[in-house]
């Protein structure tokens, strides 16, 4: 743990610009949650103008959430722009499965771009690799089977790290992996607590390296936040606890990591 609050504190100290092209439902969410953690967040979504700003972020996050043909031109220019300068993208290919044209596009971005981390629910992760798992809109449907297997078939197949979130989180790069048993189920009452995850990750990128571990380490710190702020907030409903979220984003130190996190390293 005590590395995870190392990569914490990088965060805090490097104050990455994360270039977010994300989706309208949780816009001011990540960008207020980026800024909370003591990263830089930025929205850009002109085709003229995403190269460039992808060029010069420490990570690139590209969400599916609302998609239409100017997003999906947009992604793949700044994603192919972050590919050319090194720059880490992160992909949450939010609601693959529940049509047609979402599982195409998620498809048609993983061929494209090089990601460095993949995160979504299990049934989004199975449907970007052609399985098919049960999806419900953009939440997870009941999905049977290992997740720590179908995160690893996952990586292997797309050549990116994996992460699949849920009750336990797994983040994989097809060999290693990791379990995160952190969170706590209220954060699934909020809307977009799933994206500001994955732009988390984004800024954890952005200054580790060890891009598996920054996953993890990600998974860990927004877990225990989570936990935190239930602690204070969570019986008076999912509204002040997403108040009480943002709060403990920007407290949470790798005091409170050392205390709470919970990371294994799976089979
Ligand atoms: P979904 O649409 O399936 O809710 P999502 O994109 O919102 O997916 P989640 O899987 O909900 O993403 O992950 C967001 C955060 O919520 C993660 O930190 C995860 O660990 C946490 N989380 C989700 N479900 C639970 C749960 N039942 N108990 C504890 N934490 C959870
Ligand atoms: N509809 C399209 S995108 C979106 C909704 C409700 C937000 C999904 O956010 P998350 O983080 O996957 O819960
Ligand atoms: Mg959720
Ligand atoms: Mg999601």
């Amino acid at each position: 743990m005590e590395r995870v609050g190392q990569v914490l504190e990088k965060v805090r100290e490097g104050n990455p610009l994360i270039h977010n092209i994300t989706n309208v439902v949780v816009t001011n969410f990540t960008a207020n949650g980026l800024l909370a953690l003591g990263a830089s967040p930025v929205m850009a979504y002109a085709k003229q103008e995403v190269a460039y700003m992808a060029r010069i972020a420490g990570a690139l996050v590209l969400n599916m959430g609302t998609l239409d043909e100017h997003i999906v031109e947009a992604m793949l220019i700044a994603g192919k722009s972050a590919n050319d300068q090194g720059v880490p993208v992160l992909f949450d290919p939010v609601g693959a499965g529940a049509t047609p044209y979402r599982t195409e596009t998620a498809q048609s971005i993983v061929k494209q771009v090089a990601t460095a981390i993949v995160r979504g629910n299990a049934a989004e992760i199975s449907h970007v690799i052609g399985e098919a798992w049960q999806i419900k809109g953009v939440d997870a449907g009941e999905g049977k089977g290992d997740v720590v297997a179908l995160a690893k078939m996952a990586a292997k197949k797309l050549g990116t790290i994996v992460a699949i979130t849920g009750k336990v989180d797994v983040i994989t790069d097809g060999e290693r992996s990791y379990l995160i048993r952190n969170g706590h189920p209220i954060l699934t009452k909020v809307t977009g607590t799933g994206c500001l995850l994955t732009s988390v990750m984004g800024a954890f990128a952005a200054v580790e390296e060890d891009i598996l571990f920054a996953g993890a380490s990600a998974l860990v710190c927004y877990g225990v936040a989570a936990e935190q702020a239930a602690k204070k907030a969570a019986n008076d409903g999912p509204g002040s606890f997403q108040i009480q979220f943002l709060n403990e984003l920007a407290g949470i130190t790798p005091d409170d990591v050392r205390r709470s996190g919970i990371l294994e390293l799976a089979e």
